[in-house]
C-alpha cells in the first residue's frame, strides 16, 4: 500500500539532503520529482497541479527555518500538504442509518463487516441488514458476516422491495436503541438509470446520517469518475477504499477528497474482518513520507494487549527473572496484533525498506512449538537444557536441534540485553531482538 509514493519520495527527499539553502533551482528540482511521482501513482492531474503549487508557494517564500536544514523545511511543508489534500482531520462515521453504495464487487459487503465489527469493539449498538433484494446470495453473505461479528442481522419476509426492508430495518433499529444500522445495497456492473432510482428512493425512505461510496481502490481513476456521478445523483458523506493492500500505487487515496470533496473515511486491506483501518490523514501522510506510522501502531498493540498483561511481562523483565514462558507470552502478544510486516511497516524507517523482505510469520510458530516442547522445569530453567534434553525437545516440535540452539542462544543475548537496560528508567516494553 502506498510503497510506490513511499519510495519515491524517498528517493526525492534523499537528494536534497545536501542543500543547505532552499534556492529556486533546489526546489524546481525536488518539485519535478514529486510532480512525476504523484502521476506515476496515479494521482488526478488536476489535484497534482493544485499541490505542487501550493508547494510551491511556501517553499518559496519559506526561510530555512533555525533547526531545519532545506531537506527538513521541504519535508515539512510538503507533509503539511499532504495532510491537507488527505482530508485534514480524520471525520467518524455519525450515529443513524448508513447506506452503502457503489459498484459490483467492490466491498460493500465485506466492508460492512469490517465496520460493524470496529464498532461493536467500541461498544456502539450496531445492526445490519441487506436491500439487495435480486440475489439471496448476497443477503446470505451478510448474514452469515453478522454472525461472525455477533451483531444482529435484520431480515424480512421474501417478496419486500429494497426500500420496504430499509424502511422496516430502519424503524426496528430505532425502537432496539441502536447506535449504527449499516444498509447493503446491490451492486451494479455500471451506473445504471433503475440503480440511481432504487438507491434515491431508499434515501428518501430512511434519510441515512450517512451515505458512503464503497470504491476498489485499483480501479484507479476510473472509480473516481463513477465515485463522481454517484455523488451528484445522492450526495454522498464519506468514502471507504477497499483493496488497498493490493494497490501499491495509492493515487485514489490522495485525489478522493480533492476531486470530489468527499472524505475518506476508512480504508480496506485485505479481506479479513481486522483489515480495515480508519482514514487518518497525519498518519497516511507520514507513511508515504516514509515517516511510519507509530500511532497506529500502538492503538493496535492497546487493542491486542491488555495494560494488565503488558505490566506484568515488563516488571519480569525489570526484575531480571524473564524465562522462556514469559518469552512465549510475549510471542503471543506480538502475533495477536497482526501479520508482522504489516507492524514493522507502521515504525519509522523500516517501512521503505521492507519492500522486498518477506516476513515470515511462522518462525513465530516455531519458537512457540519449541518451548511448547519443554517441560514447565525446562522453561522457567532453560539452563538445564543438556544435549539428550535438546534431542527430546525438537523432536517434539519437529525442528532440528540447530534450532533449538539457536532459540536459547537468542534467548540468553535477549537476557542479557535485559540486564543492560534494567534500571534504565521508563523502560515500556522491551525490544523484540529477534532477526529472521
Ligand atoms: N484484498 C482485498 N479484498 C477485498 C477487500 N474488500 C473486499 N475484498 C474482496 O472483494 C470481493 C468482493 O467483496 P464483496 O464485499 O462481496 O463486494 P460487494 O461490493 O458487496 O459485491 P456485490 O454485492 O456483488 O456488489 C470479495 O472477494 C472480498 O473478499 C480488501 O480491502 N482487500
Ligand atoms: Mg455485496
Amino acid at each position: 500500500m502506498l510503497d510506490l509514493l513511499t519510495e519515491r519520495f524517498g528517493n526525492t527527499l534523499a537528494k536534497l539532503k545536501g542543500a543547505r539553502k532552499l534556492t529556486d533551482k533546489v526546489i524546481n528540482n525536488a518539485l519535478r520529482d514529486i510532480r512525476l511521482a504523484l502521476l506515476e501513482a496515479d494521482v488526478d492531474y488536476d489535484v497534482t497541479k493544485r499541490f505542487l503549487k501550493r508547494v510551491r508557494e511556501r517553499a518559496l517564500g519559506s526561510e530555512v527555518k533555525r533547526g531545519l536544514n532545506a531537506a527538513e523545511t521541504v519535508i515539512t511543508i510538503v507533509y503539511e500538504e499532504l495532510v491537507n489534500i488527505l482530508g485534514g482531520e480524520k471525520e467518524d462515521l455519525k450515529r443513524g442509518a448508513v447506506l452503502f453504495v457503489g459498484l459490483q464487487g467492490t466491498g460493500k459487503t465485506t466492508t460492512i463487516g469490517k465496520i460493524a465489527n470496529l464498532l461493536k469493539k467500541k461498544n456502539f449498538k450496531v445492526a445490519v441488514s441487506s436491500t439487495d433484494v435480486r440475489r439471496p446470495a448476497a443477503m446470505l453473505q451478510l448474514q452469515r458476516l453478522s454472525e461472525n461479528v455477533g451483531v444482529p442481522y435484520y431480515g424480512f419476509e421474501e417478496g419486500l422491495s429494497a426500500v420496504e426492508i430499509a424502511q422496516k430495518a430502519h424503524a426496528r433499529a430505532k425502537s432496539e436503541g441502536v447506535d449504527y444500522l449499516l444498509l447493503d445495497t446491490a451492486g451494479r456492473l455500471h451506473v445504471d438509470e433503475e440503480l440511481m432510482q432504487e438507491l434515491r428512493t431508499i434515501k428518501e425512505g430512511v434519510s441515512p446520517s450517512e451515505i458512503v461510496y464503497v470504491a476498489d481502490a485499483m480501479q484507479g481513476q476510473e472509480a473516481l469518475n463513477v465515485a463522481k456521478t454517484f455523488h451528484e445523483i445522492l450526495g454522498l458523506t464519506g468514502v471507504v477504499l477497499t483493496k488497498m493492500d493490493g494497490d501499491a500505487r495509492g493515487g485514489v487515496a490522495l485525489s478522493v477528497r480533492e476531486s470530489i470533496g468527499v472524505p475518506v473515511k476508512f480504508i480496506g486491506v485485505g479481506e479479513k474482518l481486522e483489515d480495515i483501518e480508519p482514514f487518518y490523514p497525519d498518519r497516511i501522510a507520514q507513511r508515504i513520507l516514509g515517516l511510519g506510522d507509530i500511532q497506529s501502531l500502538v492503538e493496535r498493540a492497546q487493542e491486542a494487549i491488555s495494560e494488565e498483561d503488558a505490566q506484568v511481562l515488563s516488571s519480569k523483565v525489570m526484575a531480571g527473572d524473564f524465562d522462556l514462558n514469559d518469552l512465549r507470552e510475549m510471542l503471543k502478544m506480538i502475533q495477536s496484533m497482526g501479520p508482522l510486516d504489516k507492524l514493522l511497516a507502521m515504525i519509522p524507517g523500516i517501512g521503505p525498506k521492507l519492500k522486498n523482505v518477506k516476513v515470515d510469520d511462522r518462525q513465530f510458530k516455531k519458537i512457540e512449538a519449541i518451548i511448547n516442547s519443554m517441560t514447565p522445569e525446562e522453561r522457567s530453567n532453560p539452563r538445564i537444557i543438556n544435549l539428550s534434553r535438546k534431542k527430546r525437545i525438537a523432536a517434539g516440535s519437529g525442528t532440528k536441534v540447530s534450532d533449538v540452539n539457536k532459540l536459547l542462544k537468542q534467548y540468553q543475548e535477549m537476557k542479557k540485553m535485559m540486564r543492560k537496560l534494567k534500571g534504565a528508567a521508563g523502560l515500556p516494553m522491551p525490544k523484540f531482538p529477534f532477526k529472521f
